[in-house]
């Protein structure tokens, strides 16, 4: 294979090192003309002191000679010179290539990861190759050494997974593939950010106990926002997640660790940061993992508590006292019951592509109207969501008294067969967060909504409105019962 490197960093040289040595033809290409003349004559990288870079391995500073006619076009810049190295590259680059990026971050003005970021650059000059995203528990020192490494590659297209698979993997690295690229980036970015706090932690001087509860809790908080934002849980678990944070909240070669700890034992976090030498990914992760933890209200306490010290100055050993003393939590985000209800269901199920649809309602007095709009709705996908309004959002928002109380509406929708799952409405905002936790494809409503709900399009959720069945209505049924209630002997009503 012909591989085009951006970037001569650590991880760059690394990874030019490795495929070169498994007989692919890379060049490597830097914008710093001092790097590509001292690497090329001396074949050294100083952060990688026991590795030889191996003489096939050409270097440029000319880009198009990295991009023009190769397979691969790989991307190992640092995070904030991705926008800038895609623009550069995207005339060079064609359809029929492929485009890996290792780069970890998301960018805090757009939110958007490195390959969206790649991806746009590309879109703005026509060009809209496959890009995948390479990630994992890989530190380049060990890789530099041939040392066992495994990584994950992940694409929306899964042959082109499997095509970086092939690739990538040799006697000493093992690739898996993943589809949910979401996922794979923002745990790459953010785990970086769990590492400076557990880097803190040790500089405080605490032991193994908080480092475990705080890449415990960090991978739990990542996880919600992951599952917030659409993407799989099980990617959480997964090399891209946990195994990436395990390495880089506790090696030594870690420079989120490292600058963490210098942090911890009293330095400034600029001063930190210089002391490091080498881009700190966790800090320039920060500002973005912040919006997106508003954005989806997700709770992310040692992120905030990280943001605290890095860039409001805040005291560190007062930010681990309040992280330590938050209010009691349940580590299970639901109760055991529901949690195992769901992954059996959703989870056996999610495997068989299933599509999933979501309805909300009141559902008073069950009807045929509302069993038509279910049975329709239910149509359109394999799993039927239903999110019923509570008894207090019924009064407070919709002053409706329901006849018949939440429970007792619960359980008459469980017993049709077209729904697969109620849930409660306690909101008119839960349906953005309803919508990436349930994995949902498909909203339905009643055309009595029409338009209403089409915000829900953003969230990349097809958006349906049925026509409602005419001359039926929980209203006119409780209209009706009260007309022709017949008082009994004692004066009450049937
Ligand atoms: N419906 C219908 N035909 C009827 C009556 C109701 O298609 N004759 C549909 C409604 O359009 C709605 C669903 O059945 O999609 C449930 O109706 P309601 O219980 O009246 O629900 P509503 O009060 O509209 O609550 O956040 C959204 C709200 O919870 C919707």
């Amino acid at each position: 294979m012909k591989i085009g490197l951006l970037g001569a960093g650590t991880w760059g040289i690394a990874l030019a090192r490795m495929l070169s040595n498994t007989g692919n033809d890379v060049v490597v290409w830097s914008a710093i003309e001092s790097e590509v003349e001292e690497y090329s004559q001396t074949r050294k990288h100083p952060n990688l002191p026991g590795m030889t870079i191996p003489q096939q391995i050409e270097f440029t500073v000319d880009i198009k000679s990295a991009c023009v006619d190769k397979d691969i076009v790989l991307f190992a810049v640092p995070s904030v010179f991705v926008r800038s190295t895609a623009a550069k590259a995207a005339q060079y680059i064609d359809d029929n290539q492929i485009i890996v990026d290792v780069a970890k971050g998301i960018e805090p003005e757009t939110l958007l990861t490195m390959t969206q970021i790649i991806e746009e650059e590309l879109v703005k000059k026509g060009k809209h190759p496959q890009i995948v995203a390479l990630s994992g528990p890989t530190h380049a020192e060990e890789v530099a050494l041939d040392m066992p490494t495994t990584i994950v590659a992940a694409c929306h297209n899964l042959e082109t997974a499997e095509k970086v698979q092939d690739v990538f993997t040799n006697t000493c690295m093992r690739v898996y593939t993943n589809q949910d690229v979401l996922g794979v980036e923002l745990c790459g970015a953010l785990k970086n950010i769990i590492a400076l706090a557990a880097g803190i932690a040790s500089g405080l001087g605490y032991g193994d106990n908080v480092k475990a509860a705080l890449m415990t809790r960090g991978l739990a908080e990542i996880t919600r926002l992951g599952v917030a934002m659409g993407c799989f849980e099980e990617t959480f678990t997964g090399l891209a997640g946990m195994g990436d944070l395990i390495v880089t909240a506790t090696s030594k070669h870690s420079r989120n660790n490292k600058a963490g700890y210098l942090i911890g034992s009293g330095m400034k976090p600029e001063q930190a940061i210089k002391g490091v030498g080498m881009v700190v990914e966790g800090v320039n992760a920060l500002p973005a993992a912040m919006q997106l933890a508003s954005k989806y209200s997700v709770e992310m306490p040692i992120v905030e508590a990280v943001n605290a010290v890095i860039n409001e100055g805040t005291d560190v050993k007062e930010t681990v006292v309040t992280l330590m003393q938050r209010d009691k939590k349940s580590e299970l985000p639901k109760s055991a019951l529901d949690l195992s209800f769901e992954h059996t269901v959703i989870k056996n199920r999610k495997g068989l592509g299933m599509k999933r649809v979501i309805t909300y309602g009141t559902f008073d007095l069950l009807h045929y109207g509302h069993i038509n709009l279910l049975k329709r709705a239910k149509a359109l996908g394999d799993y039927l969501v239903v999110v019923l309004s509570s008894d207090e959002f019924n009064w407070k928002e919709k002053h409706k008294k329901c006849y018949f109380t939440y429970e007792q509406r619960k359980a008459l929708l469980e017993s049709i067969r077209y729904v697969d799952l109620v849930i409660p409405e306690n909101s008119w905002e839960q349906k953005k967060t309803d919508v990436h936790e349930y994995h949902i494809d498909t909203f339905v409503m009643g055309d009595d909504w029409e338009g209403k709900f089409d915000f829900l399009k953003d969230e990349g959720v097809e958006v349906v409105y049925l026509p409602r069945t005419p001359e039926i209505s929980t209203t006119q049924i409780k209209h009706d019962l009260n007309a022709n209630a017949a008082p009994d002997e004692c004066g009450g009503y049937s």
